[in-house]
């Protein structure tokens, strides 16, 4: 079995956490990044792992040659959308039999949903969902995929879920007949109903991880299945590794700490949050619900909610995010340049790698904090700020 991880996508809407990392390279679960994840899911199978990339294909180089040796990088060239990144992969490929995985889809059970997207070639993994319309939406008759939907369909129903297997002359064969669609890309979802697929369910949670906000969800699905410990500091459970506390600490499992995380005194965790290696929480911080990358510091009266903060930030004295809008509608958060809804009611900031957020700032919910970026003290941020920008107010 061929094994073919396409990596190559830009990440947007991901800033900026995509900012510094390429997104199969974020620590999104639970510390593990998903190539990671997918590699080690794959391992025993593969006879052959295939990685396409591009965008920052140094760091995904640098990483492969580090942990996997073995691993064969290929570099998607000229032509776009994730049939040419398939059709490159392709090409360095020697078995017969090709498994296809899209490297942003976490899955709650890789092994298993595997193992039975393997009995049967050809095949694809669908989901099903209460609403099909943001998705490719499956339409399968006599147990075929006869197409795929794209963004068109409507109510409850199976979409594509981002994992296919197929024997490697029947998908050359198909992407050498694909068209270029009206966004100019090479689109594989196309050229599934060609290939005849039989759908396959997905068991247990699914998650396709592309908007900052979805680690929220991986997080809760993966502390469902992992094994926690027993919480001293309060009630639920805790994961990962016992942090280092000094005096007084209220923490509300479930939660989760890396190596290394230090916290205390009179610091409050609450459920769901996520606090990465390194991680340091100081007197009088409450942080509720939100993911904390690599030593990332919240040293004093910080409330961090509903965020995402990448690693080595530094929050200031005092400084807060704001998470809840006073009409209580979804907040909105500007994605590849666009208002969008995030359909959630509470959510705070996204901050990028190495930002330094002077005291006493507030951050207003949904606003995103370039990487590398400086806000000095007493701003309030009602923007998005750019990488690397020196927000003054
Ligand atoms: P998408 O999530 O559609 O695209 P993206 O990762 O570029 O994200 P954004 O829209 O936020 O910029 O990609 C789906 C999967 O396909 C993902 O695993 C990356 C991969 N991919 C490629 O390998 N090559 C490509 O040209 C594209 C578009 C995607």
């Amino acid at each position: 079995l061929s094994v073919i991880i396409l990596a190559a996508g830009k990440g947007e809407r991901m800033r900026p956490l995509t900012s510094t990392r390429p997104k199969p390279l974020l620590p999104v679960v639970l510390g593990e990044t998903l190539l990671d994840r997918w590699i080690r899911s794959v391992n025993e199978k593969a006879s052959e792992i295939i990685v396409v990339a591009k965008e920052k294909i140094d760091i995904i180089a640098e990483h492969l040659k580090e942990r996997y040796p073995d691993v064969k990088l290929v570099e998607q060239g000229e032509e776009k959308g994730t049939g040419a990144a398939l059709r490159y992969g392709l090409k360095a490929t020697r078995g017969d039999e090709v498994l296809v995985i899209f490297s942003d889809i976490y899955l709650q059970r890789p092994k298993e949903n595997l193992e039975r997207l393997l009995k049967e070639v050809p095949s694809l993994l669908a989901y099903e969902v209460d609403d099909v319309s943001q998705f490719g939406a499956l339409r399968v008759e006599n147990g075929i995929v006869k197409e795929v939907l794209e963004k068109k369909g409507k109510g409850r129903g199976l979409i594509f879920a981002g994992l296919m297997v197929a024997k490697k002359s029947e998908l050359v064969k198909v992407l050498d007949n694909l068209n270029i669609s009206e966004r100019g890309e090479y689109e594989l979802t196309q050229a599934i109903p060609s290939l005849e697929m039989k759908p396959v369910k997905v068991e247990g949670g699914w998650v396709d991880v592309g908007r900052p906000w979805d680690v929220f969800e991986v997080s809760k699905l993966e502390m469902e299945i992992i094994d926690g410990m027993e919480n001293p500091w309060g009630p639920g459970k805790i994961y990962g590794t016992k942090p280092k506390v000094k005096g007084d600490v209220y923490v509300e499992g479930p939660v989760f700490f890396g190596e290394d995380v230090e916290i205390g005194p009179y610091s409050h965790i609450r459920p769901y949050t996520v606090l990465l290696k390194g991680v340091k929480v100081g007197p009088f911080v409450q942080i509720k619900n939100s993911y904390v990358m690599e030593y990332s510091r919240l040293p004093h009266l910080n409330y961090i909610g509903d965020s995402v903060v990448a690693e080595d930030v530094n929050f200031g004295a005092g400084s807060i995010t704001a998470n809840l809008r006073f009409d209580e509608r979804p907040v909105k958060v500007t994605l590849k340049g666009e208002r969008v809804n995030s359909g959630r009611r509470k959510l705070g900031a996204i901050v990028g790698a190495h930002a330094r957020i002077g005291i006493n700032v507030s951050l207003m919910p949904g606003v995103k904090v370039g990487a590398y970026s400086w806000i000095y003290p007493g701003c309030v941020v009602t923007r998005d700020v750019e990488d690397g920008e020196r927000y003054k107010c």
